[in-house]
């Protein structure tokens, strides 16, 4: 058995699993995927052996368990990288970590309304709230890429787990079609040309189960 799983969802729209997953890739790290399909009828009889909160994802490192995206991923640079994936400098790495939490923390209305979805075609008009919540985002990432971004082209230059958490709103923004500055766009077109999200969206494209009835209308 290998030493690290991952236990995701679908990658069609499990926004949180693709966070520790893409880290995990990133990393070049060898692990064992477990997929458990979502919103079936035995999702939590599946999920139950592996996940205290009967959601994904969950990280399996011998005999640790982790839940939790930003979890995991903290888990995952500590434990296993050697603190590799966040960045060293003192004030990048609190504005990284600033950054990773305000996403765990924030984005309700567009979370809710525009749900990752790798499928859709849809363009989406974003509600007052979502608008607001698109130029927060935008301003995070037009600032942190003005301001440490000199070393590379992700957020804070060189990838971090701030990437991941961005990954699946980038997904989204992308797909429904957000306005976005031209320097937001640049680092939403980075995330979305890497290959291992790209491999994901395809990933995702391919799957067959039902969307949820919480999904239905973007699909
Ligand atoms: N805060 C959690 C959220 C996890 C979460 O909501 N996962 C969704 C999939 S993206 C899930 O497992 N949903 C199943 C359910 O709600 O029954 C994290 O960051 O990991």
């Amino acid at each position: 058995m290998n030493d690290i799983r991952l236990v995701v969802g679908n990658k069609n729209y499990s926004s949180w699993s693709m966070c520790p997953w893409l880290l995990l890739k990133m990393f070049d790290l060898d692990f064992e995927e477990i997929q458990i399909a979502l919103y079936q009828d035995n999702t939590a009889e599946k999920l139950g052996p592996y996940s205290p909160s009967l959601k994904v994802p969950v990280l399996l490192h011998r005999e640790v368990t982790v839940w939790d995206s930003l979890a995991i991923c903290e888990y995952i640079s500590a434990e296993i990288l050697g603190d590799a994936a966040w960045p060293r400098n003192r004030s990048r790495r609190a504005s990284a970590r600033s950054a990773s939490a305000e996403v765990h923390s924030e984005f309700a209305a567009l979370k809710r309304d525009w749900p990752m979805n790798c499928k859709s075609t849809v363009r989406l008009s974003p509600s007052e709230t979502v608008a607001n919540e698109i130029a927060r985002i935008d301003a995070i990432w037009s600032c942190s890429r003005h301001k440490y971004g000199e070393n590379g082209i992700y957020l804070y230059g060189r990838f971090s787990i701030a990437d991941c958490m961005f990954a699946p709103i980038a997904v989204c923004l992308n797909s429904y079609g957000a306005e976005l500055s031209e320097e937001a766009k640049v680092y939403m077109h980075s995330l979305i040309d890497n290959p291992f999200i790209q491999k994901w969206i395809h990933l995702g494209r391919r799957e067959k189960e039902p969307l949820s009835i919480a999904y239905a209308n973007y699909g």
